[in-house]
């Protein structure tokens, strides 16, 4: 299912698109099988921001998990993704970044906070897109909210979702996110009801948060994304979220990701290849 001409013009105006139905049935099947695989056996980065105790709230993500899972890999390389990756980025090359799953159970109210992607990678680049894919039904009330526009910039300040301590950029070198939750109608926000199969596809920058839970609505989201080749990898004095420890001394600022870490997925192919990685977490 290619994206149509409405969809990639929305995407670069607005750094937000809903593409529905892009997944097939046994891929979302395939997904919830990594997944399932996920919440049995965590990765070293994976973040059990609540482990189901006492409260009941269940919520864990995971990231970095393609070359353990070839469930997963299978559907990052051979699914429509990729070439909708193409599409909507307008890059004649397509690289798989990393997935990123988040696990809650029902009724876990916590939320993801407000922030951009970007700022708490190792990479620079514009052609970047981040394909939220549900493999559970989600109401609009409980779905991904985006803030169409920011994906124009300016880049703002990564913090610590536990805390809001700024362990990346140093304190006032970049713009603080406003408010939002303060006044959400002075805000462009987008969310959409969706099905397993149908994609949130946003950009890197594009500001973005989701709700927690109600008590009936477990909700299980695979996030795979991708970049074009205008990315280029941007050295970090720290550690990145998720971090990639075999780029250093291996690519240097500014080059191309010309790594098995980041596969090409369109067109074309290049094997994966295995690596240690350490622990994570915003
Ligand atoms: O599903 C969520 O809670 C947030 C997802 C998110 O932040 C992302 O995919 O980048």
């Amino acid at each position: 299912m290619a994206p149509t001409e409405q969809e990639i013009r929305t995407f670069r105006r607005d750094g937000v698109v809903v593409l529905r139905g892009v997944l097939a049935g046994h891929e979302v099947d395939a997904l919830r099988g990594a997944v399932a695989e996920v919440v049995a056996r965590p990765g070293p980065l994976a973040v059990q921001v609540s482990d189901g105790g006492d409260d009941g709230d269940f919520f864990l993500e995971d990231f970095r998990r393609w070359q353990d899972l070839p469930s997963l890999e299978a559907v990052a390389r051979e699914s429509a993704l990729p070439a909708a990756a193409a599409a909507l980025t307008g890059s004649p090359m397509v690289r798989l970044f990393h997935d990123h799953v988040l696990v809650r159970g029902g009724g876990t109210p916590k939320r993801t906070p407000w922030h951009q992607d970007q700022p708490y990678y190792d990479i620079d680049g514009s052609q970047t897109v981040s394909f939220w894919l549900p493999l559970d039904s989600v109401p609009v009330d409980e779905s991904l909210q985006v803030v169409a526009g920011t994906h124009l910039g300016p880049w703002l300040m990564p913090r610590t979702f536990r805390d809001g301590a700024a362990r990346w950029f140093p304190e006032g070198s970049l713009a603080e996110l406003p408010d939002i939750d303060a006044d959400p109608a002075a805000f462009d926000l987008r969310s959409f009801s969706v099905q397993p199969g149908d994609a949130v596809c946003f950009d890197f920058l594009s500001v973005h948060g989701a709700p927690g839970t109600s008590d009936d609505r477990p909700r299980r989201i695979v996030s795979l994304r991708y970049v074009g080749d205008d990315v280029v990898r941007a050295a970090r004095p720290w550690r990145t979220s998720p971090p990639f420890p075999e780029l250093v001394g291996v690519l240097a600022d500014g080059e191309p990701l010309d790594h098995p870490a980041f596969p090409v997925v369109w067109p074309g192919d290049r094997l994966p290849s295995s690596t240690p990685r350490p622990e994570c977490g915003r």
